[in-house]
């Protein structure tokens, strides 16, 4: 059995005034086609913050002012037609300033949407449990095991931002 393990970000950019939120519908790699906030893996060499601000750049053209950090979940991975897990350990933040234009990248399409219309139905399945939490400055912490990319369990712990 192989397991493998990364550190991650996801970032979702608020505009409080619209009452929305900017999400990125992935064209390709993990979780391609679901609709998401932006991040991606943190690289070895740099700190968490920075890969925040580096991944939303790079999949929709803005860069967060003043990324705050909402919590970590844990996501399990099993895969059994390899009989491997991919554990991801994500970083959440939010932010509600930026600059920048946006822009279509070759790995996502970005649109903002109205918070009380998530389109939970294209994001992953554990979206619908913490997210609106997050939404509303609230902190995360949970584990998810997917298998198969089903949801099988979960645990969650909300608290004040
Ligand atoms: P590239 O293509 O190099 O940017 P990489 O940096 O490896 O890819 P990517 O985009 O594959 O990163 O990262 C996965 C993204 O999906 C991260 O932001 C974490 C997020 N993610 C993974 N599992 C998730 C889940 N179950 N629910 C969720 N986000 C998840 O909401």
């Amino acid at each position: 059995m192989v397991r493998k393990a990364g550190v991650y970000t996801l970032l979702f950019i608020i505009n409080h005034a619209k009452k929305e939120v900017l999400l990125i519908r992935k064209k390709r790699g993990f979780g391609s086609g679901k609709w998401n906030g932006v991040g991606g893996k943190v690289e070895d060499t740099e700190r968490i913050r920075e890969a925040v601000i580096r991944e939303s750049h790079e999949e929709c053209g803005l860069t967060p002012l003043n990324p705050e950090w909402k919590g970590m979940l844990f996501f399990e991975n099993y895969d059994p037609h390899r009989d491997a897990w991919e554990d991801m350990l994500v970083h959440v933040y939010t932010a509600d300033a930026w600059e920048g234009e946006l822009e279509e990248s070759d790995e996502a399409l970005p649109a903002w949407h109205p918070i009380s219309q998530l389109p939970l139905e294209e994001m992953w399945e554990d979206d619908a449990y913490w997210l609106t939490h997050v939404l509303e400055g609230k902190r995360v912490s949970g584990r998810f095991t997917f298998h198969d990319w089903k949801l099988k369990e979960h645990t969650l712990i909300t608290s004040k931002g």
